[in-house]
């Protein structure tokens, strides 16, 4: 063997669409690290930089083993001289200062806050800090009008902050299910998101619905959404009207992301699944003490008493519902799996490798000028020359 220094050297392919991302990470601290200052660029409304560090953190999180030292990157796709500073940090002291200190930056830790109100995007968060708005009792104080979404969300934030576990996913599942089966029959429901590609909890709950007889889903979210309130599942709802026929996305533009089903962003009123009694009350926190030590940030970020939470016998839980029609099913299924990264890579590497245009409801080929038609997922993977992922190897 010609090479004795024994350093792994790494090869990967450029989009993360042509690899395959379990959910396994060999380098977790690295992908952690460029994962918070991916999320502090999106909050601060620099988009383009919160995408190379998502691209350079997906790159680190499909290597087979943790990176030991910054010569094993060489050759390696998206990890831009920004990234290699933090990760060369991190190897050599440990720490990049970088995050350490973003993590500690009050305007960082505001717009986190902020932003974890439902209803709350970066731009109201970031309008409110400059009026010196930085927690919940500031902005209760504050005496601003809050909208719908809102006020719900700054109602519900200590529910919809904890993660959605599996099992209560699965519970959603079964109600949205029962919802749409007495509405009407044959409808099929699909668990999508975080809980399709494997994980095992969630911000939220996401569903594609669906029925084999195209165009008989028409007008079914409103009456989904009226069964379940006249049940009493939900604590909100807002649900908006497909306009992908009067949208002027026709053929050849950018696809947003931004897809124009039929959907309805709603919280969900749970009943509370038993827990094994010694994990009561609940992710290890005793008196609000976590098991890593800390105090959980009480009334600044607490929407009710400590404790209250664990004596109601429900919780709330942020669950999305899109409807598609049967002729989008394939295409509306791989857009809503995800990971949010994974669908960006998709459609970049169609516009760029394959003069073709990715969305949620069709893929547009710009030479053929035509719609290509799939049924499923691995249709849609072949018309792109990509070798067919797995819904568990997307997470990138
Ligand atoms: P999310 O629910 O935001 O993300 P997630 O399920 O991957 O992660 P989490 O476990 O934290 O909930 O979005 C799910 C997918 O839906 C994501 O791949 C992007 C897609 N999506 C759209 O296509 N259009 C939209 O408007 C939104 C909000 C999401
Ligand atoms: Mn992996
Ligand atoms: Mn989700
Ligand atoms: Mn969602």
């Amino acid at each position: 063997q010609e090479n004795k220094s024994e350093v792994v050297v790494f090869s990967v392919p450029s989009y993360a669409c042509q690899r395959r991302t379990t959910l396994e990470n060999q380098n977790a601290t690295l992908t952690d690290a460029l994962s918070l200052l991916a999320e502090n660029a999106e909050l601060s409304g620099e988009d383009g930089r919160g995408v190379a560090f998502r691209r350079a953190a997906a790159v680190l999180k499909v290597l087979p083993s943790p990176v030991k030292s910054a010569s094993q990157l060489a050759g390696l796709p998206c990890l831009g001289e920004h990234s290699l500073r933090v990760i060369k940090d991190i190897l050599e002291n440990g720490a990049s200062s970088e995050v350490e200190s973003t993590k500690e930056s009050e305007q960082f830790k505001a717009l986190k806050v902020l932003t974890g109100i439902f209803g709350v995007g970066a731009k109201t968060a970031d309008r409110w800090i400059r009026e010196g708005i930085h927690n919940l009792r500031q902005l209760r104080d504050s005496g601003h009008t809050l909208n719908r979404a809102q006020q719900a969300g700054l109602d519900h934030f200590d529910d919809i902050k904890q993660p959605v576990t599996k099992a209560e996913a699965a519970a959603i599942e079964e109600i949205v299910e029962k919802a749409v089966a007495s509405v009407l029959p044959g409808v099929r429901v699909v668990l999508t998101g975080g809980f399709r590609r494997g994980k095992l909890t969630g911000h939220d709950v996401d569903f594609l619905i669906t029925h084999p007889e195209e165009g008989r889903e028409v007008g079914l979210m409103p009456k989904v959404v009226s069964w379940l309130e006249a049940q009493g599942f939900l604590l909100y709802q807002k649900t908006t009207r497909n306009s992908y026929l009067e949208s002027k996305d026709g053929p050849g533009r950018p696809p947003s992301n931004i897809d124009r089903f039929e959907r309805c962003l709603s919280i969900f009123k749970l009943t509370r699944m038993e827990k094994p009694a010694a994990e009561a009350p609940g992710d290890g926190a005793v008196n609000g003490v976590r098991a890593d030590g800390q105090r959980e940030s009480d009334e600044l970020s607490r929407s009710e008493p400590a404790g209250a939470a664990a004596d109601r016998r429900w919780r709330a839980v942020r669950v999305d519902l899109v409807v598609s029609p049967i002729s989008q099913f394939a295409f509306a299924l791989l857009g809503w799996t995800g990971s949010k990264l994974f669908e960006r890579e998709l459609r970049r590497w169609a516009g760029y490798e394959k003069a073709m245009s990715l969305s949620s409801h069709a893929l547009y080929d710009n030479n053929q000028r035509k719609y290509l038609r799939a049924s499923s997922e691995e249709d849609i993977f072949a018309h792109l020359g990509l070798e067919y992922i797995p819904p568990s190897e997307r997470n990138a």
